[in-house]
Parts: structure tokens; C-alpha cells; sequence
């Protein structure tokens, strides 16, 4: 009796997979061609994501390494690696666990610049409006900078070549790190509920094949003020129980995600501002909401490949020297950001 339940149901999921495989080999041809992901094959990528329990990026992004370049790379920069071995360590790390946190720090005249911009630039509400950060007076759970009003910023732009960063990166992903988007936003103390909209409750991220993202803090952070949290090792294929993918994007609440994993698998990256944590956001992950400080983040995210949700084109018209020369070196790596 049990054979004859479960057989049909073995059969339907073997079929909606090689389905979705096949719309979405389909849409990657389609990728290659015109440089845009067709929203269906992208939809197929999360479905699959969620029917293999991350196998199916494991492979899609196997097939695609065998086709990348890779970049002569040397590690220089905040985060003070300087060898192909520590750069080997710190990426066997986030293999293993999903995350690194870096001793060194991002020096605070840097942060002091970074957080100026924070604090001057009107910034997206979750409402969709626009504003100014007013730490007195905040409007919303998350004030997210728009990516156009990053990058042309010369402190940015010297992140988004730091060599150090590119080599990490690099190593991680097993081929050419493909710059993906750059971010900063402000999470301020507003009330005592987590807000789905602003990422504080436990998610896996899922826009591109492969991915790894490099958070700074800007201000202190400890549990109390909005710390990133991350699942150890739900990164890994195989790393995410069934029962929560079923519910594909859903937020997920910390006494269900505690059903789950064992207490010990429960991260909480605290650190002064300058902290750098590198980590694959297809673990589960959020940041907590701040009870007695805001919290200002800048996020960069690197990827295989730019197939997956559609990202918008941007063009730097004032590229700093290095970041110049960064893009003739890598030209990859550089392909969204320059027109
Ligand atoms: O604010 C946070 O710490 C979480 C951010 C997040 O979910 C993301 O960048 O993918
Ligand atoms: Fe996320």
C-alpha cells in the first residue's frame, strides 16, 4: 500500500524537476544570447532550488564554472589577506560553514565617510517613498540606498576593486566573481516587531547560480542592535529541511527555524563598525531588528554568473583610477557597472 502511495508522488517531483531543468536550460540559452533572464527560467531556478534542496544550483553552477575564466588575482586590501593560502583558509571556512568573519577591519575614517553618504542621501522606505535617514525621527524599518547613489562614490568604488575582497570571492566561487549589486541601508530602532520587508526574519537569498556577499558594518553592533544572524551550514545542498522549502520564499519565525537546527547552529555576528563578514546568503539568514541602536550596513555581492532575477545596467561615468584599471583587468567582474 505505502509503495503504491508514495510511487506517483516520487514520479511528479522527478517530472517537475526534469520540466523545470528543461525551461530553464532553455532560458539560459536565452541568457546567452541576450544578456536578460526570462522570468519564467528564473522562477524555474528557485522551484528547483527548492525541489533538490540546493543540488540543482550545485550542478547548474558546475556546468557553468567549466566555461568561466578565472582572474590572476593578488589579494591586497581590508580585508588583510595577502596569500593564496589565507585567501584558501577563509574560502574552506565558508565551504564548511556558510561565513567568515575577518579579523581585520574596515578603518573608521573609512566607515566615518561611508555613514557621511549614509546620512545625506535620500534613501528607498519600505513604503516605496524616499527620504533622508533622521536617527530621531525614523519613518521606516529600512532605509536602503539606491544603487545608483553608490557608486559613483570614490570610497565605494575602492571597495568594489579592493583586491583583497575580489580574491576571496574569487576562490569562493571557483571562477571569475561576476559584481552583482552593491548596497548600504540603515536599520533604525522602530518598534519591537521584526519586519519581513526589511529582512529581519530568517530567509535564504536566491537571485543568481552562486553567490557570496561581503556585509561591513558601519556602526557598532551588538545583539541588541541589529546584528546579522545566519544559520551555520544551511548554505550547503542538502543543508535546508524539506518542510521549510516547501514554502519556497517565505519568511521563516525563529521558533519554527528552531524546530529545525540545533542552538548551536544559531549565529549572531557582532563586532564594532568595521566588522567585514563574508557569507553565502543561500544559508538561512536576516538581520534582527535593533532594540538600542540603529544599524548602518554596506553589502557587496558577488556572483558566477548574472543569470537569474533581472538587475538593472548601470554606467560609471567617474571611475577612480583603480577601479579603471580593475575593469580592464577583469572585465567580468565589472560587466553590470559599466555600459
Ligand atoms: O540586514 C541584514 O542583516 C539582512 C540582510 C539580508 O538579508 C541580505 O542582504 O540578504
Ligand atoms: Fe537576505
Amino acid at each position: 500500500m505505502k509503495n503504491s502511495a508514495t510511487a506517483p508522488n516520487w514520479l511528479q517531483i522527478t517530472w517537475r524537476i526534469v520540466e523545470n531543468f528543461r525551461k530553464l536550460l532553455r532560458g539560459w540559452v536565452s541568457y546567452i544570447r541576450h544578456h536578460k533572464t526570462p522570468d519564467p527560467a528564473y522562477q524555474c531556478m528557485i522551484t528547483l532550488h527548492c525541489l533538490t534542496r540546493g543540488w540543482s544550483n550545485e550542478m547548474l553552477h558546475t556546468i557553468a564554472k567549466a566555461f568561466l575564466p578565472k582572474y590572476r588575482i593578488e589579494p591586497k586590501g581590508v580585508l588583510g589577506v595577502s596569500s593564496e593560502s589565507e585567501v584558501e583558509n577563509v574560502a574552506r571556512g565558508i565551504r564548511r560553514d556558510g561565513y567568515h568573519q575577518f579579523s581585520h577591519r574596515l578603518p573608521a575614517s573609512e566607515c566615518e565617510a561611508f555613514l557621511a553618504l549614509a546620512r545625506r542621501t535620500p534613501a528607498r522606505l519600505l513604503d516605496g517613498t524616499f527620504g533622508v535617514y533622521n536617527a530621531k525621527e525614523p519613518l521606516s524599518q529600512r532605509y536602503s540606498l539606491t544603487e545608483v547613489s553608490l557608486i559613483d562614490d570614490p570610497h565605494f568604488q575602492k571597495l568594489m576593486c579592493d583586491s583583497s575582497i575580489l580574491a576571496v570571492a574569487q576562490r569562493y566561487l571557483g571562477c571569475a566573481p561576476v559584481l552583482a549589486s552593491v548596497g548600504m541601508w540603515w536599520s533604525p530602532i522602530f518598534g519591537q516587531e521584526p519586519n519581513d520587508d526589511a529582512a529581519q526574519m530568517y530567509h535564504f537569498d536566491m537571485e543568481r547560480i552562486k553567490w557570496l556577499k561581503f556585509f561591513v558594518y558601519l556602526t557598532d553592533v551588538t545583539r541588541e542592535s541589529g546584528p546579522h544572524c545566519f544559520i551555520k551550514g544551511s548554505h550547503r545542498a542538502g543543508g535546508q529541511p524539506k518542510a521549510l522549502l516547501r514554502r519556497r520564499y517565505e519568511r521563516v519565525g525563529d521558533d519554527e527555524m528552531a524546530e529545525h537546527y540545533p542552538p548551536e547552529s544559531f549565529l549572531e555576528f557582532v563586532g564594532p563598525r568595521g566588522t567585514i563578514i563574508a557569507e553565502d546568503t543561500r544559508g538561512f539568514h536576516k538581520g534582527r531588528n535593533p532594540m538600542t541602536k540603529d544599524r548602518c550596513v554596506l553589502e557587496l555581492e558577488f556572483c558566477d554568473s548574472l543569470f537569474g532575477a533581472a538587475y538593472v545596467q548601470q554606467n560609471i561615468l567617474q571611475p577612480i583610477n583603480e577601479l579603471r584599471e580593475a575593469k580592464a583587468a577583469f572585465p567580468r567582474t565589472y560587466a553590470k557597472y559599466f555600459a
